[in-house]
């Protein structure tokens, strides 16, 4: 790498930070079951502590997000939690009503034809902008289940303005350090229309909520062929780009550990992002967040690769010469453009993350640092009579 490269990388890395979800540090399955792994978190208590772990390990991830449902017992204290994050060296992120497992949710929940379930859905995210108050987090994070399996089965439009009048609603609740953030996903749980199927809803119906919504990108929730940094790029012009849900994806929805199946795609996502703050000569406000489903792998070596990962990625994409780049598109020198980004994916960017890793006196591999730590095995054995003490037996649903 060469001087600039390597001020270029270091610039990256101290601009980086990714958040890991409190469900990733959990057993979580697919919609036929799941299955328990030992050292799995149980409790809030755990997530933050396995997350405050990754943290220390890569220097990265200072925040998690939580789900609301799953995360806080009814009547917690939420600046209870707080602490108990700040304990473990971490601090509350985005946070994420559940508007999909309570029964009265059956037909959906912001686009419910019935207004009482709307505004109990409603009631439920303005108690989530409180906990995000509390907690001093910036961001409520919203994903819809809602939809229609059938067609005829209700009316597309109703539905559509029952969302648009509920964001609103919930706009005008939030704090005034708060986002609000909308993402959007082509089908399931609904399997022929979903109600904010894709990002031109989500954009719409964020435009129409007021100035502090923005898009989430969640890279699964896309069909397999569309171009989804070009999303991102039409998001970033428009100043709608609010973050990202990272995860890998072979076929749907999979959760699979980022860059797993297709490292060159979340790479020439952050290179629209980072030729986006080349050409405006400022770094947009993204939250870079993990949504992922740890099934078959350790959570925590899953969380610990992702993280690694993205930051490696992160740095490449730091690397394209932005002013070549252009001369090329100037020329419309095609061959010389692509390769200009190639050059970049194929940079071995290990030495800038070791000098930075070094300088941030962190582990030089934090994979490697964990599994010679002891976490897993003590989180194991604890964790294991806890759960039979709790009763708690494998099996179960989803989450
Ligand atoms: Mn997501």
């Amino acid at each position: 790498m060469t001087p600039l490269q390597l001020r270029r990388a270091r610039e990256a890395l101290a601009s980086f930070a990714i958040e890991t979800p409190s469900w990733g540090f959990a057993d979580t399955g697919t919609r036929f079951g799941k299955f328990f792994q030992d050292a799995a978190a149980i409790d809030l208590g755990d997530k933050l502590a396995d997350a405050g772990h990754v943290h220390a390990l890569t220097g990265c991830c200072p925040t998690v997000a939580v789900h609301v449902l799953w995360d806080f017992k009814p009547g917690e204290d939420p600046k209870a939690v707080a602490r108990l994050a700040r304990r473990h060296g971490v601090r509350i992120g985005a946070i994420n009503p559940n508007l999909f497992q309570d029964q009265c949710y059956k037909w959906g929940s912001f686009g419910h034809n019935d207004p009482a379930v709307r505004a109990h859905a409603l009631q439920h995210c303005v108690d989530s902008v409180a906990i995000g108050q509390a907690v001093g987090s910036e961001y409520l994070s919203l994903w819809f289940a809602d939809g229609i399996n059938y067609p005829g089965q209700g009316s597309i439009r109703e539905r559509k303005r029952n969302f648009e009048a509920a964001l609103r609603a919930l706009h005008g609740k939030l704090g005034p350090k708060q986002t609000m953030l909308v993402e959007y996903k082509p089908f399931e749980p609904a399997f022929y229309a979903t109600d904010v199927a894709d990002w031109g809803m989500a954009l719409l119906l964020a435009k129409k909520a007021g100035p502090r919504a923005k898009v989430l990108v969640d890279t699964g929730h896309h069909y397999v062929a569309q171009n989804i940094e070009q999303i991102v790029a039409w998001l970033l012009d428009e100043d709608m780009l609010g973050g990202f849900h990272f995860n890998d994806r072979r076929y749907a929805d999979d959760d699979l550990t980022l860059g797993s199946i297709d490292p060159y795609q979340v790479f020439r996502i952050f290179h629209e992002i980072h030729a986006f703050a080349h050409d405006r000569g400022r770094r947009p406000k993204i939250a870079y967040m993990i949504d992922q489903s740890h099934n078959e792998k350790p959570k925590i070596e899953a969380t610990i690769q992702t993280v690694v990962m993205a930051q490696e990625l992160y740095v490449k994409a730091a690397l394209v010469d932005h002013d070549a780049l252009h001369r090329a598109q100037a020329r419309n020198n095609v061959v010389d453009a692509e390769l200009i980004l190639k050059r970049a994916f194929f940079t071995d960017v290990a030495p800038a993350l070791a000098a930075w890793r070094k300088a941030n006196r962190l582990p030089a591999d934090p994979l490697s640092e964990h599994r010679n730590s002891g976490y897993e095995r003590r989180a194991a054995v604890d964790r294991r009579r806890r759960r039979q003490e709790l009763g708690i037996k494998p099996g179960g649903g989803y989450a």
